[in-house]
């Protein structure tokens, strides 16, 4: 392999003449920059540069393989034997950082969900934060997720022998300790320095099922590799590369690795305009930095739409699947009653009713909102047996898991919440974020009187509301800040 000068390596600084070093390689990114899921602004940030810092921040190196083609590694980066390593100066934001996560409450001090998120907020570098926080828009249904909940109430049996009590179930066939699943979430890296491996082990001590991210921070064998015990069970989610031998690839190599469901992602033809994370990059970089991008500020983390994602994919793909891979095929992303029949109809094993996180489109509905629908209709066309309904989306409480299985979900995904309990306290908080969920979980149950997954029951739920979006209104929190009153020119005080 050749060397390359690092002088020549900088001349190659333009967005359509673009060389970056990873790892002491040197690749031409000019082809792949439209493409780069996570955008173009912050490759060009790099461009005739050494951007290995900033990927490792993020990507296992094994992605380079994964989404590269070979011949795009054009030679070796001249070693600089004379500059001294750069001591990094310690940023403002850095100070900051430093100074909450001091200041940080001790992990027996958290009593919910939420706590973690807010401490997650504060020792969070502000990209991390807007970039896992953010959601569409107005974040209109990713508030929603949660608070859809709040219009259902329960209806508690009471004189029932709720001594014991028994939070099993199946999930695909394998037993977890309780209904909720950690869901996939991208770039674990940014909460925590070890990822997807600390959610492996989280999952594992506390018996359920963890879904590993396409744009895992770790590879997806170190991510297997970090579980507790062989026969732990994972799911792999996929989004599905627009080139097909590289999905196939993927789909193959988790099921080499003992994957048990593939989740594929459906609702992410486009990525949504996720505002807060668009903001983030934009203070980032500045103006200047624009310049010749005809000043796009589109993108922070995740961009306005992604390269490597296939628009194209559609019912008849589902066939295409099932001809590569005997795992059972689940679609992540379902938000219709009239879809969830067409993926039973098409074979698949389950679905996933979600807006992913809200992050997608906004005023999208709640998944809990349309979960009885989903059920009816399954019921109506006698496929409720034929595939398994899951939900995700606003799961904050033992409740919210209470009144999903009783409107006939399967299972409950969690997303952000494990990423903001890994970010302040690692592997353990994410074992007590678990056990907080499994701990008010079985508290409801015994209040309920339900012993039992089974004895949990459509009539323990009073769902009268669901659907009256007036009785809670979301509030527009951007066109409130940016409300001005209009004041009579006479009432102008001097
Ligand atoms: C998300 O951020 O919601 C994702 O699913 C990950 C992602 C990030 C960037 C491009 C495509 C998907």
């Amino acid at each position: 392999m050749a060397t390359i000068s690092l002088q020549e390596i900088a001349q190659h600084d333009k967005k359509d003449d673009l060389w970056v070093i990873l790892y002491g390689k040197v690749y031409d990114l000019t082809q792949f920059l439209p493409e780069h899921p996570g955008g173009q602004k912050i490759i060009l940030k790099f461009a005739g540069k050494d951007a290995t810092k900033a990927f490792e921040r993020q990507h296992p190196p094994s992605i380079i393989d994964q989404y590269l083609s070979p011949d795009v590694c054009i030679g070796q980066a001249e070693v600089n034997n004379e500059e001294e390593e750069l001591q990094e100066e310690e940023t403002e934001e850095d100070k900051r950082v430093k100074l909450a996560r001091e200041k940080m409450p001790r992990l027996e001090e958290m009593y919910n969900t939420f706590d973690f998120e807010s401490v997650a907020k504060n020792i969070l570098k502000a990209d991390a934060w807007g970039y896992f926080n953010s959601g569409a828009n107005d974040e209109i249904s990713m508030r929603e997720n949660h608070n859809a909940f709040h219009r259902i109430w329960l209806r508690p049996r009471v004189m029932v022998d709720v001594a014991n009590i028994d939070m099993t179930t199946k999930m695909l066939g394998d037993k977890t300790s309780f209904p909720l699943y950690i869901s996939a979430t991208a770039l674990n890296k940014m909460a925590h320095p070890d990822g997807e491996k600390t959610l492996a082990v989280a999952a594992g001590n506390q018996g359920v099922i963890q879904m590993i991210p396409t744009l895992a921070s770790y590879s997806i064998d170190d991510i297997v590799g970090a579980r507790i015990h062989p026969d732990q069970p994972q799911w792999f989610q996929l989004y599905v590369h627009k080139d097909r031998s590289i999905a196939k690839r993927m789909v193959e190599h988790a099921e080499s690795k003992g994957i048990k469901g593939l989740f594929i992602t459906v609702d992410t033809a486009t990525l949504g305009r996720r505002e807060k994370d668009m903001r983030q990059k934009y203070v980032h970089e500045g103006p200047a930095e624009l310049q010749g991008e005809e000043l796009n500020r589109e993108g922070g983390v995740a961009t306005a739409s992604s390269g490597i994602i296939d628009m194209t994919l559609n019912w008849k793909d589902i066939a295409w699947f099932k001809s590569i891979t005997k795992l059972p095929i689940v679609l992540k992303g379902i938000q219709t009653w009239e879809d969830a029949v067409l993926a039973a109809r098409y074979g698949c094993a389950g679905i996933v009713i979600s807006n992913h996180g809200g992050r997608q489109l906004d005023f999208a509905p709640s998944p809990i909102e349309i979960l009885p629908e989903v059920m009816d209709a399954l019921k109506r066309e006698g496929l409720e047996n034929s595939l398994e309904v899951y939900i995700d989306g606003g799961i904050r409480r033992g409740s919210d898991i209470f009144k999903a299985i009783a409107l006939g979900a399967k299972g409950v995904g969690i997303g952000r919440p494990t990423l903001y309990a890994m970010a302040g306290y690692g592997f353990k908080g994410v074992e007590k974020l678990l056990q907080l969920y499994q701990d008010e979980l079985e508290m409801c149950m015994r209040l309920m009187g339900a012993r039992t997954i089974a004895d949990i029951k459509p009539e323990m739920v009073d769902t009268r509301n669901l659907k009256d979006h007036f009785v809670a209104n979301p509030t527009d929190y951007l066109a409130k800040n940016a409300y001005e009153k209009m004041v009579p020119r006479g009432n102008i005080s001097k």
